[in-house]
């Protein structure tokens, strides 16, 4: 695992930090993953379905519907979550901190054509722990805003095996997925992009 980083906007950057064999290990994690928490596409509380499909690993789940934005013991389906795979948690040890692991992994699926718009990540009880974020599969446009929505932007394409750790000034920092790169990535044999984000909940 690659530990080199750039820092954006107060956001830590490793790129390529996963190798191609590290990054098809983690595939078969998230296969796993899926087999036993479906994916879904939440409502927002406004009544529009997600264009990410999602699903979540660990003690809490992220969930959406006309309620608003929280977390959840059970995935819709009625089963709790399945445990967060160990390659993650390995990652989340080196990077974030040994001694107090994550409540949640939320996945994300992007299609061709979904996107994820600008927004902070807030439904967590204590914003001193930081998200780390793991991209698979097509490229992804990330765009870093500010504490309060507007102002200038800065955007960077996360590519197969790019993490992220959020914390500190950026924790509560806008940020989004403007769009992906049908076609960049081999990984997934039909496609789209994954990202992953670990959280501590409680
Ligand atoms: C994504 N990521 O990369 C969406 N949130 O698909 C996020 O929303 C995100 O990458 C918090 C920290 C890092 C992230
Ligand atoms: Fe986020």
């Amino acid at each position: 695992m690659l530990q080199e980083s750039l820092e954006i906007r107060g956001f830590r950057i490793f790129k390529g930090c996963l190798d191609a064999p590290a990054q098809s290990a983690l595939l078969e994690d998230i296969r796993a993953i899926v087999r036993a928490a479906p994916l879904f596409s939440p409502m927002t509380p406004y009544g529009k379905p997600m264009r990410v499909q999602m699903t979540s690993a660990g003690k809490y789940g992220w969930f959406s519907d006309r309620k608003g934005y929280r977390y959840e013991r059970r995935h819709p389906d009625g089963q709790p979550w399945p445990p967060i795979p160990d390659s993650v948690l390995a990652m989340w040890e080196s990077l974030v901190d040994p001694n107090r692991h994550p409540d949640c992994c939320l996945l994300n699926f992007y299609r061709d054509n979904a996107r994820m718009g600008l927004h902070q990540d807030r439904d967590e009880a204590d914003f001193s722990w930081p998200v780390l974020s793991v991209s698979l599969g097509d490229d992804g446009l990330f765009r870093m805003g500010n504490p309060t929505r507007g102002g200038k932007t800065e955007s960077i394409w996360l590519e197969s095996g790019d993490v992220v750790v959020m914390g500190g000034e950026a924790r509560l920092t806008y940020h989004g997925i403007d769009r992906i790169r049908p076609g960049s990535s081999r990984l997934l044999p039909k496609g789209g992009r994954i990202n992953l984000t670990c959280r501590v909940v409680d």
